[in-house]
């Protein structure tokens, strides 16, 4: 076996270097790499726009991983198992209207499917600011993760895009900075557990929410003042798949 150590790093930094270039002037940016951001991204790229997916933690997935209370099963109704299919994610039915599959073969197989559609994945990368122009946001400003958590004072560098997806989850990390920083966007902030209503509620208010930005997932919650739904997922797959939807139809 011939391999050698200065080869494997060079191979990393020309070829990761090449990816994060090829970022810097993106169709549609994606904040979060939870269940609505990973069907997005896929959606997205499978229509031919450069998409690249900004996560800060190490892992992709989001609140994933974990299903409900670290028990690793996620429940998703009928009106979503045909995001599960398209992702080839197995499903059992639970009773007439619940149905349920593995969390960690849901978040494998949607990021397996976003990335192999052409969606570009920066994990460890925090969003820590928006471009706006002309009242329009239109980019992001991202630093590496451990250099926020390390409190270093370390500039960050640009990303330009037609379009910002928030998919950030609870936090809806980028609508929190576009209302802080234009008043412009009231956040009303996620309510107490509904399920039922949460779940048709979060694709319903799933839209654009600032000139160039659009938000899907839970911080659709957060915005509009939705309740929380809990580990069900469909609302979260539908969501994204419709986020999709409206951002190709605005840049295509
Ligand atoms: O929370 P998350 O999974 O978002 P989601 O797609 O799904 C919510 C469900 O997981 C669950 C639920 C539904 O049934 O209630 O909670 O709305 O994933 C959001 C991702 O965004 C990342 C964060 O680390 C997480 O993985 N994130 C948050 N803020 C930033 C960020 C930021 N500023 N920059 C980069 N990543």
């Amino acid at each position: 076996m011939k391999v050698e150590e200065v080869t494997i790093t060079k191979a990393i930094i020309d070829d990761f270097f090449e990816k994060l270039k090829g970022a810097v002037e993106s169709d549609v940016c994606i904040v979060g790499a939870g269940p609505s951001g990973l069907v997005a991204a896929r959606y997205l790229a499978e229509k031919g726009l450069k998409v690249s997916l900004f996560e800060r933690k190490l892992s992709i997935g989001g609140g994933i991983w974990g299903g409900g209370m670290m028990f690793n099963r996620v429940v998703v109704q009928k009106e979503a198992l045909g995001v599960l299919e398209d992702a080839g994610v197995d499903y059992r039915q639970y009773d007439e209207n619940h149905y349920i599959c593995d969390a960690i073969e849901l978040s494998s197989a949607l990021t397996y499917r976003a990335v192999k559609a052409g969606a570009k994945f920066f994990n460890l990368v925090n969003v820590e600011d928006v471009i706006i122009k002309s009242r329009r946001v239109c980019g992001l400003v991202v630093n590496w993760y451990p250099v926020e958590m390390c409190n270093l004072s370390v500039d960050p560098l640009a990303i330009s895009c037609k379009a910002v997806i928030d998919a950030t989850g609870h936090d809806a990390s980028v609508c929190n900075i576009v209302a802080r920083k234009t008043g412009k966007l009231t956040i009303r902030g996620e309510k107490s557990m509904w399920a039922e209503k949460a779940e048709e509620a979060v694709v319903k208010h799933t839209s654009k929410v600032y000139p160039g930005l659009y938000v899907t997932g839970m911080s659709v919650a957060a915005v509009f003042g939705l309740p929380r739904m809990g580990p069900i997922f469909g609302g979260m797959l539908l969501s994204g798949k419709k986020v999709a939807e409206i951002v190709s139809s605005a840049l295509l």
